[in-house]
């Protein structure tokens, strides 16, 4: 099995994105599975276009896409993602669209392919917390959850690729300055995102 995992580049004025932290330490094989590792920058329309082409290059069976979300006390497992944009601030190149389908001919909404709650369970058992979450917000993250669900629902039907969306909470580093926000130690995301595929790969036998 191999599973394309991404993390995207610094925003918001972070000069570090876990995200992208954690999926570089995760090894290269877990569980037999293959991990390729792609960082995405935080820009509408490019974003995707890097995940598009690693999946066009490797032929993953599973794409997880991972990014920060500030605040967030828990891991969260992405449920459903939205046809709109509606970012509350520009992105890393200053385009900011307001109430913009993603997709003009795409569903209201997708739901994540991946096996959500199990992944839920699993990484609650290893002593981390995490969620199941009903919003990937209306930023970028929500732009490439959406994007690859319509992707992987038409050009790249025949595939089988099973994807979804992660957020991660904010490493104790970045909270310094805001000791009032949440933060979860970098290694932990890393065994939560190592737990996931761990799950994806069990349920892929
Ligand atoms: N988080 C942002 C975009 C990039 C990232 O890591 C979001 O939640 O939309």
């Amino acid at each position: 099995m191999k599973i394309l995992i991404t993390g995207f580049d610094p925003f918001g004025g972070e000069i570090i994105n876990p995200s992208y932290e954690a999926v570089k330490l995760l090894l290269d094989v877990v569980s037999g599975a293959e991990i390729i590792k792609a960082e995405i920058p935080t820009v509408r329309g490019k974003a995707l276009e890097v995940v598009k082409s690693k999946i066009e290059e490797c032929n993953p069976d599973a794409v997880i896409c991972v990014g920060q979300a500030g605040g967030a006390n828990a891991v969260r497992i992405e449920r459903i993602a939205i046809n709109l944009d509606d970012y509350r601030f520009p992105d890393n190149e200053g385009n900011q669209p307001i109430d913009e389908p993603i997709y003009a001919d795409g569903p209201n909404a997708y739901f994540s392919t991946l096996p959500i709650k199990a992944i839920r369970d699993a990484i609650i058992e290893k002593g981390i917390a995490a969620e199941v979450s009903n919003s990937a917000g209306l930023f970028v993250c929500n732009h490439v959850f959406y994007s690859i669900r319509h992707l992987c629902e038409t050009r790249f039907r025949e595939r089988n690729i099973i994807s979804g969306f992660i957020h991660v909470p904010f490493i104790p580093e970045q909270t310094v300055d805001k000791p009032n926000e949440p933060s979860m130690p970098l290694e932990d995301i890393v065994t939560a995102l190592k737990t996931a595929v761990e799950v994806i790969v069990a349920n892929h036998e």
